[in-house]
């Protein structure tokens, strides 16, 4: 079988982990560029000052692209770069930059898929308090419309936010993002809340100016499959679905959170500040949702959290990995010997997309759905002067090969983005754990190579994923 003719094949990209160009044509400063000069928060100390200078390449890059025949590049757009402060005055450069990389896509027949927000926040607006404050997700309403007017007529798919459960886990639970907070699962519940309501305003407003176009949220898809068939482990994994899945899909697909969660916040005295306003807006523009993103890298295996058994008899999975903090200390996320793991200790599963696309469907129905990051992590062997990234290919090869069978099984899946397009800035593991199609040079120049994939993709894509 191929693909349907209106599947898309894309590869994705984040701003601050490809343009680089922090401080040039007015930028404003964003928590990451603050963040990552904080000595011990990245890999070697690396960060996205220059990344691989995508902001002065991108001509290079989306030419790139279009001789792999790529059908749709997900990027996301810098809010500091289109109003620095975060809630103020336009920078025009910053609407330019993104026109012109529009331009550049459309000139190729490549659908620009718009991120609005991939973590990288404006500083102003992180030193007041960031997510925590509602200030952000009123301000984040108006940078929104910004973008819907200034690119709305040729951009037609957008999403409002990527994995929010990262950066809010990250940002106040491991403390391993910025603000860097630790371990305040008060704050955690507040700042999604607050990311939901900036969504549900944002997607209500983009409706009302009819542009025709498609819009919606890109979440984490991170299943979580019990270890075994012991009744407490598969109730540890009941419990993290709700927690890790269940509490971020059902607010937006349904419009309500799920009241297993929301009964232990409050006994936990973790429950958001929300209006009754608040709780009505996310039920109203629940249906106005066209589509949900899923990022898949991995499923989690989960057992009951037993701390002496544990140490036991498993190993944990210290990956800083969604799904692994098991904040409220009812499961655990653990490696299994019997399993297929990366590099970086991500576990390698095909079929558990699969599983958990049909568990999707069960809850939610037929929503409209697009894998928007899915790749492989690794240091990739060059031979020869040639990057062999076999293990890439074999990874979206498998993958590719799950999401044809969801689709054979009327799974409604629209598209399937790998991470990355090109080899770019890993938030917290610096430039060795190459994700791209496409090679950057450290050493020389940043200049761009392509990799054993980019030519296997190509193919994929010329013959539809026919295999
Ligand atoms: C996702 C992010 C991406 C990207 C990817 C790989 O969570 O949306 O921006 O970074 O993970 O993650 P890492 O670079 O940590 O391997």
């Amino acid at each position: 079988m191929k693909f349907p003719n209106d599947f898309l094949f894309g590869a994705a990209s984040a701003s601050y982990q490809v343009e680089g160009a922090w401080n040039e044509d007015g930028k404003g400063l964003t928590n990451w560029d603050e963040f990552s000069k904080i000595p011990g928060k990245t890999f070697e100390g690396t960060n996205g000052d220059v990344a691989v200078d995508h902001y002065h390449r991108y001509k290079e890059d989306i030419k790139l692209m279009a001789e792999m025949g790529l059908e749709s590049y997900r990027f996301s757009i810098s809010w500091a770069r289109i109003i620095p402060d975060g809630d103020g005055e336009i920078n025009e450069k910053g609407i330019e930059f993104y026109n012109n990389l529009i331009d550049e896509c459309l000139k190729y027949g490549i659908v620009p898929f718009a991120t609005l927000y991939h973590w990288d926040l404006p500083l102003t607006l992180e030193k007041d308090g960031g997510w925590i404050n509602k200030r952000t997700s009123k301000a984040f309403v108006k940078y929104a419309n910004v973008c819907f007017k200034a690119f709305g007529d040729r951009v037609k798919n957008w999403i409002t936010f990527n994995e929010t459960v990262v950066f809010c886990r990250l940002g106040y639970l491991t403390g391993a993002h910025p603000p860097g907070i630790e371990n305040d699962p008060k704050k955690y519940f507040q700042a999604i809340h607050n990311v939901f309501i900036a969504h549900a305003q944002a997607i209500k407003d983009y409706k009302k100016l009819k542009q025709f176009g498609e819009i919606g949220i890109t979440h984490v898809f991170g299943p979580a499959f019990s270890i075994d068939d012991k009744p407490e482990n598969k109730e540890a994994a009941y419990h993290a679905n709700q927690y890790e899945i269940a509490w971020y899909y059902d607010p937006i697909l349904k419009g309500e959170y799920p009241e297993y969660v929301l009964k232990q916040l409050e006994e936990k005295g973790w429950t958001p500040d929300w209006t009754e306003e608040e709780l009505e807006l996310l039920k109203t523009a629940a249906p106005l949702n066209d589509f949900i993103g899923l990022n898949y890298y991995q499923p989690f295996r989960v057992k009951k959290n037993d701390i002496a058994e544990e140490q036991e008899n498993s190993r944990e999975n210290s990956t800083g990995a969604p799904g692994n903090a098991s904040f409220d200390n009812v499961y655990r996320t653990v490696m299994m010997d019997d399993k297929k793991y990366t590099k970086w200790g991500w576990e390698i599963a095909p079929d558990a997309l699969l599983e958990g696309l049909r568990m999707l469907k069960a809850d939610y129905g037929d929503v409209k759905m697009y894998i928007t990051e899915n790749g492989l992590g690794d240091q990739d062997p060059i031979i020869e002067g040639e990057i062999v990234d076999i293990p890439r290919i074999k990874f979206i090869e498998a993958h590719l090969k799950a999401v044809k069978e969801a689709i054979k099984e009327g799974i409604n899946l629209k598209g399937y983005y790998a991470w990355s397009v090109i080899d770019l800035l890993s938030w917290l593991n610096g430039y060795k754990k190459q994700y791209g199609f496409i090679y950057v040079d450290h050493n020389d120049n940043l200049n761009r190579k392509k990799k054993a994939s980019f030519y296997w993709y190509k193919q994929v894509i010329e013959e539809r994923g026919e295999s």
